[in-house]
């Protein structure tokens, strides 16, 4: 295996890294094309709101306050630190039939499963970045919670957050949704073959042998005892960022008390640099993959959570549009020029706390 910061340092690649050149996502067995210096191109288009409006630490017309009504009529309890709920417009419900058609090319499948959302805290003008590190961590206990009580139905469960309005998150009250599901789905199906794949040639999981190669490399925004986060080689968005255990870990329920609580510690760090990246509450959508439910064999996979943040200036986002989607990803900076300016950006809050 190649030595850490090996690749930074072989003469093949330094030439390479000056100009229009590909790389390859070992995680999922594509490639993306990496332009750099196309950053300061003129820009007349569409220019997204900085999203600082202060917002009140409880709105009444919130569906997701304590207390307050939500679309279907009930009533959230008087939560004090985390809530969850079966969403109400769920787009997988539980008992749906999971049976199969196919007629020549057209081929469909019912999809059963449970879509639940997790409010973080009470207070509507909190985010994951500003919360203290024990009310972090609950958060944390509680994907580790659903995680294994969905996966005792459901093949796959995906833990997510859209945070902002850059990505569609319908409400500032900071939240995530949860999504379990009967089928393996697209991103679940090219990390599970290529773990697999890795793990069967080498007895090693893919993601561990990354960290060994990425550690004190140049693309390592935060590190800590447990956790390591990476933009990583492969990098789409243009601050895309992968946040890995250092220990073998398949699924958010194995983890200990110690690594929850510096998992904790390093999802402030990084949410915080993302906010102090160009002065803005960043908007992102993040989410873990973990070990498939319903299967034997989980040691090829290593958990891992993915960053996927839209903005490529302050107001500026990055659209994933013509050759993005009709031949394959692109991007503007390199991942070494992402990782250099998040670890510029400060991964501790400005001040106090607003409305604390
Ligand atoms: P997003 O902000 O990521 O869209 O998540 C909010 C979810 O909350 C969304 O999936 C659900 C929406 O269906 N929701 C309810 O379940 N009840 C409500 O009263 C409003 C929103
Ligand atoms: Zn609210």
């Amino acid at each position: 295996m190649t030595v850490a910061g090996g690749i930074d340092r072989d003469e093949a690649f330094q030439r390479l890294w000056a100009d229009p050149h590909r790389r390859y996502n070992a995680l999922t067995d594509e490639w993306i094309l990496v332009s750099a210096g196309r950053t300061h191109r003129p820009w007349q288009g569409r220019r997204e709101p900085s999203g600082q409006e202060k917002a009140p630490a409880y709105d009444p017309a919130c569906y997701l306050c304590p207390g307050n009504v939500r679309a279907n009529g009930d009533h959230n309890p008087a939560y004090d630190a985390t809530f969850v709920f079966t969403n109400d417009f769920s787009a997988l419900r539980p008992g749906t039939s999971t049976e199969r058609v196919e007629v020549g090319l057209l081929r469909a499948e019912g999809e059963e499963g449970a879509c639940r959302v997790l409010c973080f805290s009470p207070r509507h003008d909190q985010t994951l970045a500003r919360m203290q590190v024990g009310e972090v961590r609950r958060v944390v206990d509680v994907w580790a919670a659903e995680t294994e009580q969905l996966g005792t139905r459901h093949r796959w469960v995906q833990v997510f957050e859209n945070r902002g309005q850059a990505m569609g998150a319908s409400n500032p009250h900071p939240h995530g949704q949860i999504w379990a599901g009967s089928a393996l789905p697209r991103e679940a199906v090219k990390e599970d073959t290529a773990q697999r794949r890795y793990h069967g040639t080498t007895g090693r999981r893919l993601l561990l042998d990354y960290v060994a190669q990425e550690a004190d490399g140049p693309r390592v925004v935060e590190a800590n005892e447990d956790w390591l986060v990476v933009v990583p080689f492969w990098a789409a968005w243009p601050y895309e960022t992968l946040l890995v255990p250092r220990r073998p870990a398949s699924r958010l329920p194995e983890l200990g008390s110690p690594a929850r609580e510096s998992l904790a510690e390093i999802l402030i760090r990084l949410l915080t640099r993302y906010d102090n990246l160009f002065g803005l509450s960043f908007p992102y959508s993040m989410g873990w993959h973990q070990a498939p439910f319903q299967q034997d064999d989980t040691e090829p996979w290593q958990l891992h959570a993915h960053f996927l943040p839209p903005l490529l200036r302050a107001n500026v986002r990055k659209f994933m549009v013509g050759y993005e989607l009709l031949a394959e990803a692109q991007r503007d900076l390199t991942a070494e020029q992402a990782a250099d300016a998040l670890r510029g950006a400060s991964p501790v809050q400005p001040g106090p706390v607003a409305g604390g």
